[in-house]
């Protein structure tokens, strides 16, 4: 019998976060691919698009018009799939049936007026007031009695389901804490109350000093690619401070999260050369009034591109009927996203 190696056997590899497993399958990452490689047309965007909901002075769906903003630009969702006013009230009969009615807010937050940039080719300082809006939008919208939980993210390309590629991100904030942050919530608390330390601070030390996971790193934040991660370049962003929230955060450790931010999307870029779609997010402690410290501040990249700019992997299957399952392993993902050159390939 040959021993057990992560880089050649089949094996589970745990979630702490939320208690999920993952198949490794590194193995078949050696078999032969005969689809496509190919490298996507990309179209040279203008800086102002007059049909672009997004940009300066344009009308949006409904009638409002956007201010002529210069930096960034926040309005309320004219879909919120959330609303403030929603009356209280259930369905339902108990175990088999059950609904409960959820009050919230949706925003959108235009990251530039730029039309043609997205945050990898943007500069720093402007990447600072977008990590200004987020710490802005979390306080004031925390702030309100029937907030419990502030989500802000990302969803880039049209691959990912985003209707525009305008620098964009949104904010849901729900009376209710969502399903993953409500995982994170119940493991952290364990961790926390079993050590005394939170559960990323002891883990991304472990990652530190490993070094094989890690992507890139500024004074405040690491970026890596988890342990336990599904999707093939999916990375998480820890702050090195167990901070809670980004309510927390001072000016140094913004200028640093708009840095660490910019530096893994440049790598995520010039992977295959494509503006590489992903969804990403903040997990941070919920806004129920209490303190919460065993939540640590994070972030996730969910890219789904899998070979090229346009092959992606598909989360079906074994996936959707027993658990996720992946081929490269997150050593490999990480040791070819830190070989990267660290500029843009646009502006090189
Ligand atoms: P995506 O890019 O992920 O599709 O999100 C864009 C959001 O912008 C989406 O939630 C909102 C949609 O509801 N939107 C407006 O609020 N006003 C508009 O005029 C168009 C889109
Ligand atoms: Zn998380």
């Amino acid at each position: 019998m040959t021993t057990f190696n992560m880089e050649d056997h089949s094996h589970r590899r745990f979630n702490p976060l939320t208690g999920d497993w993952i198949l490794v399958s590194p193995h078949r990452a050696k078999r032969p691919w005969q689809g496509q490689v190919e490298k996507m047309q990309e179209t040279q965007r203008p800086a102002y698009d007059p049909a672009c909901y997004l940009c300066p002075g344009n009308e949006r769906a409904g009638g409002l018009k956007n201010l002529d903003y210069t930096g960034t630009f926040v309005f309320t969702n004219d879909f919120s799939a959330l609303l403030a006013d929603a009356p209280d009230g259930h369905d339902g009969d108990g175990d088999l049936f059950r609904a409960e009615s959820e009050r919230g807010i949706c925003k959108v937050i235009c990251f530039s007026p730029r039309h043609d940039l997205t945050i990898p080719e943007m500069e720093l300082a402007d990447i600072r007031r977008v990590v200004d809006v987020w710490q802005h939008e979390y306080t004031e919208l925390g702030n309100k009695d029937f907030i419990n939980y502030v989500q802000i993210f990302e969803n880039k390309g049209s691959i990912m389901g985003c209707s525009n590629p305008h620098p964009h991100g949104q904010i849901w904030a729900s009376s209710l804490i969502p399903n993953e942050p409500q995982k994170e919530a119940v493991r952290q608390g364990e961790y926390f109350a079993t050590h005394g330390r939170t559960l990323l601070s002891d883990y991304l030390a472990r990652e530190r000093a490993l070094t094989t996971r890690l992507l890139v790193e500024n004074e405040h934040f690491t970026a890596l690619a988890p342990y336990w991660a599904t999707w093939p370049f999916e990375a998480m962003i820890i702050s090195r401070r167990p901070t809670a929230h980004i309510g927390l955060m001072n000016d140094a450790e913004k200028t640093a999260l708009a840095d660490i931010y910019r530096r893994l999307t440049i790598l995520y870029d010039n992977l295959f050369e494509v503006s590489f779609p992903y969804s990403a997010g903040i997990h941070q402690a919920p806004t129920d009034g209490h303190e919460h410290p065993e939540w640590h501040f994070h972030l996730h990249f969910y890219p789904p591109l899998l070979r090229s700019a346009t092959v992606k992997k598909f989360m079906v299957g074994y996936e959707m009927l027993a658990n996720p399952q992946r081929d490269i392993t997150p050593e490999t993902a990480a040791a070819r996203l830190r070989a990267l050159p660290t500029v843009h390939y646009r502006q090189r």
